[in-house]
Order: C-alpha cells, then sequence, then structure tokens
C-alpha cells in the first residue's frame, strides 16, 4: 500500500511515521510530503532514508492513503486533490471536522460509518478525541445531558515553536517576540488560552470540544461546555470531565463499560494513589480515566480525570488507527 505523509517534517508528522513503524500498517511505498522548503530533506521509516518530495510529486504518484498534519489551509487547498487521483485522505485539521459532508472519526466510536465514497476523513482534535473516547460507552448506557470539561494541555500541541519557547524559558533566557508561540511565558505557568478567542469570548479549542463531541456522539442536544488550559507539560492533556446523565446510574457499573471499551485504560486505585498522568500516558496509545467518582451535587452526575498522549491518540494513532479499519473492512486495498 502507498502511503503518504503530509506534514512529515513536523511533530505529528514525525510521531506518524513512529506508529506507522510499530503498527506495521502494510506500507510498500512510503511518500515523505512536506512544503517547497523542506524537499529534498532527509527523513528515515523502517531504518531507511527517504527524500521528500512535493505535494505535486505526491498527487502524481497516486498514493492510496494520504495522512495529512500540515495545518487547515494546505488541507484545503490539497486534500481534494488527492481525492480527485482516488486517494483516501486523513486529515488530522480542523479544516474538515465540521464538514456535514465529511465524517469525523474515533474508529472505536463511529469507525463503523465509513464507506468507500469517503475519501477526505477528519481526525478529532486531540483533546476530544480523549474524552469521548470515555463518554461514548457512558452515553449509550445512561444518556449524556451535560458535559462540562476543563483542560490541562501540553504545549506539544502547539507545534515545535511552542516547545522552543519552554525550553528557552526554562534555561532562563526571555524569548524574542518572533520566538513566542503565545502571547505569555509557558514555563511554570498556565494560560487559560489554546487557539484563538471568538465572538462568544470562548477559544476555537474550547468550541471544538463542544461541536466535535456532539458530532462524534450523534447527539446535537447534549450540553457542552468547556475551559481549554495551556500547562507547562511536555506531552499528554489531561481533562476533568463531570457529566450529567438523563438516567441514573451505578459508579461501578460505569467503571465496568470504561474497563470494557477498547483503547481506555482504568487506573481508579487511590489507595496506592494510581490515578492518570500525563508523565505516564506519554508515548503510550492509550486513553487513562481515573478519579472516577460520583458528583453528590446533582441528581446523575459522574467525575472523571482523564489523559492521554496528545501525539499519539490524539492525533497520529487514531489517524492510523482510521487507516487500519479501512484496510481491516477492505474500503481500501492494502
Ligand atoms: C492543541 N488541540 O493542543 C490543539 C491542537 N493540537 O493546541
Amino acid at each position: 500500500m502507498k502511503v503518504a505523509v503530509v506534514g512529515v517534517t513536523g511533530l505529528v508528522g514525525t510521531v506518524m511515521c513512529r506508529v506507522l513503524e510499530e503498527r506495521n500498517l502494510p506500507v510498500s511505498e512510503f511518500l515523505p510530503v512536506a512544503s517547497a522548503r523542506s524537499v529534498g530533506k532527509m527523513v528515515k521509516f523502517k531504518g531507511a532514508d527517504h527524500k521528500v518530495i512535493s505535494m505535486e510529486d505526491a498527487i502524481a504518484a497516486r498514493p492510496d492513503i494520504a495522512i495529512f498534519s500540515a495545518g487547515g489551509g494546505t488541507s484545503l487547498e490539497f486534500a481534494p486533490k488527492f481525492a480527485e487521483v482516488g486517494t483516501t485522505v486523513i486529515d488530522n485539521s480542523s479544516a474538515w471536522r465540521m464538514d456535514p459532508g465529511k465524517k469525523l472519526v474515533v474508529p472505536e466510536i463511529n469507525g463503523g460509518e465509513l464507506t468507500a465514497a469517503d475519501k477526505i476523513i477528519a481526525n478529532p482534535n486531540c483533546s476530544t478525541i480523549q474524552m469521548v473516547l470515555a463518554l461514548a460507552p457512558l452515553h449509550e448506557a445512561f444518556g449524556i445531558k451535560r458535559v462540562v470539561v476543563s483542560t490541562y494541555q501540553s504545549f506539544t500541541g502547539t507545534g515545535m515553536q511552542a516547545v522552543k519557547q519552554y525550553q528557552l524559558e526554562k534555561k532562563g533566557y526571555k524569548p524574542k517576540a518572533e520566538e513566542m508561540a503565545y502571547p505569555h511565558p509557558i514555563f511554570e505557568n498556565c494560560l487559560p488560552q489554546c487557539d484563538v478567542f471568538l465572538e462568544n469570548d470562548y477559544t476555537k479549542e474550547e468550541m471544538k470540544l463542544v461541536n466535535e463531541t456532539r458530532k462524534i456522539l450523534n447527539a446535537p442536544q447534549i450540553g457542552v461546555t468547556a475551559t481549554a488550559v495551556r500547562v507547562p507539560v511536555n506531552g499528554g492533556h489531561s481533562e476533568s470531565v463531570n457529566v450529567e446523565f438523563e438516567r441514573p446510574f451505578e459508579v461501578e457499573k460505569a467503571i465496568e463499560l470504561l474497563n470494557n471499551t477498547p483503547g481506555i485504560k482504568v487506573l481508579q486505585d487511590n489507595a496506592n494513589n494510581n490515578y492518570p498522568m500525563p508523565r505516564f500516558a506519554k508515548d503510550k496509545d492509550e486513553v487513562f480515566v481515573g478519579r472516577i467518582r460520583r458528583d453528590e451535587s446533582v441528581a446523575n452526575g459522574l467525575n472523571l480525570w482523564i489523559v492521554a498522549d496528545n501525539l499519539r491518540k490524539g492525533a497520529a494513532t487514531n489517524a492510523v488507527q482510521i487507516a487500519e479499519h479501512l484496510i481491516a473492512s477492505k474500503l481500501i486495498n492494502a
């Protein structure tokens, strides 16, 4: 199978290559693709050196799959051009997520909705993926009425520039304006802002959690409100999630459902101070759930703590799992 990774030199693109290697997708030909300034650079895949090629050359090569992590503008311009030559595009940007004609997929939840006609498939936002994977079985069992989520997001979610800003500040330097990924220092600080502010005084990241959750769960009636915070953590998003259900439930049943959900690992052992933490989720593909406890302040409320590696299950791994689903369902020829 001919696979293109578009945005191969970025943080997610780099992790994408590692995940493709680890999960041993039947890649017969690997096409590393990046912007003009990176064409000609060498990247390693499965121990071999590969030369980065241009978007135009990649389209001409007619890959079976193109996994994008190159920003919304690039996806809007080039994903349709790949689709026109028969390539199935899996896109990590927000460009297609809320397009009514495109599927927004977490394979464990709604992979079954995919058909051979889906030539551009949207990969959800990292903070959405880890939350909905935990919410989906609970919604099916108890009917979610309302979700209140606060996120604690690693600066790796912003990309290489944020990593560099953090590293400079950690060494005691004051980055130049052009070296800043954020409007404020991130080292030893928390910023209640992930992405830009919208007219409703929420940030783009917060509204992604609201809108994408409803689309993936196919539940536009669910109330969702979010506060997304950037924290000085090197890898891994954490989320405090409060859920109100339509129907009564037992905490033990909720824990059982989560334990039985593929891709979820429950860490619920307070006696031994065992709960999910980003430092221990890093480089893993599971979504870790703990601190599961009833919210006594409402009739059918539950509190959860959800942690995942934002570059893996939050981006690269979920995208590769979509490709695996397409192959397993014979929606593309491997
Ligand atoms: C972030 N979820 O963490 C966004 C994009 N990766 O910045």
